[in-house]
């Protein structure tokens, strides 16, 4: 029986060492240490030994099992590690291939022109300020001189919510909330950049939604030609450093004078074109002092204080700087339009 357990433990040590896979080291397992294999069967015989014999059998047949585990792990072992050289070997990285592009998105059109309009303020010492979208009647109308039955109120103009709570029709109320939190404090010095909401029917130049930027400027002494210094230098930074600018008298409610403000045409430089409607130039904004109305009712005396603001339709802004001829781009989403504002 010995010289039999010793020959099995050769031959299952013998096929281990040369078992070619995981599959052959399985078997090989099975074959020799299974429920049916020939080291059992000696277990199940060891009850016909003597009681001399049997401890000194079943110690054999430990070593021979232990032996021939060995050898199948140390097999297992070596299978391994060839398996992962092979791996390494076939799954190398060429670092020096090109990679994949990354197709990255774009800040839209109209952010882009708010941040460089924002650039050109804030290099004048502006500062940013910003509010809700949903706005009182108050803070929207009251606070700037449009009193009760004025007829831009009009429901048919604006999105009312309630008979008291409006989508804001121009940014104006950003301000207003701001100067009533200065207390009355100068110099109010801001730029108010955000959507608007008018119920209007679209069409090439009108959006029931579009974006303003609004400027409010208070403080002793503000006059009509810190206004027009103001804006000549946004102007030239906007368009080109010879740009000129005149001013129209106008009117609205929440400025006193008011004006609105045309640029050279960018196209003609002056001369007369299309674009200029033959005059030489094109209106960008309007402004004005602020009335002494608003500044009063926002905590401001009006015969200490004056102040200068202005606003602007940033599309009207966008579409004149790069020649684009239908407002509706802005809010199609046409990845052919989008795509040729993309940031390098
Ligand atoms: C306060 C006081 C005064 C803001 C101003 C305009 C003139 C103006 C239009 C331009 C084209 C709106 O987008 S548009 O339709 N805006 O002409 N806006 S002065 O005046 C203010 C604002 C806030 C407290």
């Amino acid at each position: 029986m010995k010289d039999k357990l010793l020959a099995l433990k050769e031959e299952a040590i013998q096929k281990a060492t040369k078992a070619q896979d995981m599959r052959a080291v399985q078997d090989v397992k099975v074959e020799y240490l299974g429920k049916k294999g020939p080291i059992t069967e000696v277990l199940r015989g060891m009850g016909q030994l003597s009681a001399e014999e049997r401890p000194l059998m079943g110690q054999l047949v430990n070593e021979v099992r232990n032996e021939i585990e060995e050898a199948l792990t140390s097999k297992v072992n070596e299978l391994e590690a060839k398996l992962l050289e092979d791996k390494l070997a076939t799954e190398t990285i060429d670092v020096t291939l090109p990679g994949r592009p990354v197709k990255a998105g774009s800040t839209h059109p109209l952010t882009q022109v708010v941040e460089q309009i924002e650039d050109i303020f804030l290099g004048m010492g502006f500062k940013i300020a910003e509010g809700p979208e949903v706005e009182t009647d108050y803070f929207n109308f009251e606070l700037l001189n449009l009193p009760k039955n004025h007829p831009a109120r009009d429901m048919q103009d604006s999105f009312y919510i309630t008979e008291d709570i409006l989508l804001r029709t121009q940014t104006s109320p950003v301000q207003a909330r701001a100067m009533q939190e200065m207390k009355g404090e100068v110099p109010v010095k801001i730029i108010c950049p955000g959507k608007v909401f008018r119920r209007d029917d679209d069409d090439a130049t009108h959006s029931h939604q579009f974006m303003q930027i609004e400027g409010l400027y208070i403080d002793r002494d503000i006059s009509m030609s810190d206004l027009k210094g103001t804006l000549l230098t946004f102007a030239k930074e906007m368009f080109s450093d010879d740009q000129n600018i005149r001013l129209r008298p106008s009117f609205f409610p929440f400025t006193e004078p008011s004006v609105e403000v045309d640029i050279s045409c960018i196209l003609c430089s002056g001369k007369g074109c299309r674009v200029c409607k033959h005059t030489g130039w094109i209106e960008i904004l309007g402004a004005g002092m602020v009335h002494p109305n608003v500044l009063e009712m926002s905590g401001y005396d009006s015969k200490t204080y004056t102040g200068f603001a202005f606003g602007m339709g940033v599309e009207r802004i966008a579409m004149l700087k790069y020649g684009i001829d239908d407002i509706r781009h802005f809010y199609t989403n046409d990845a052919r339009f989008l795509k040729q504002f993309q940031r390098m």
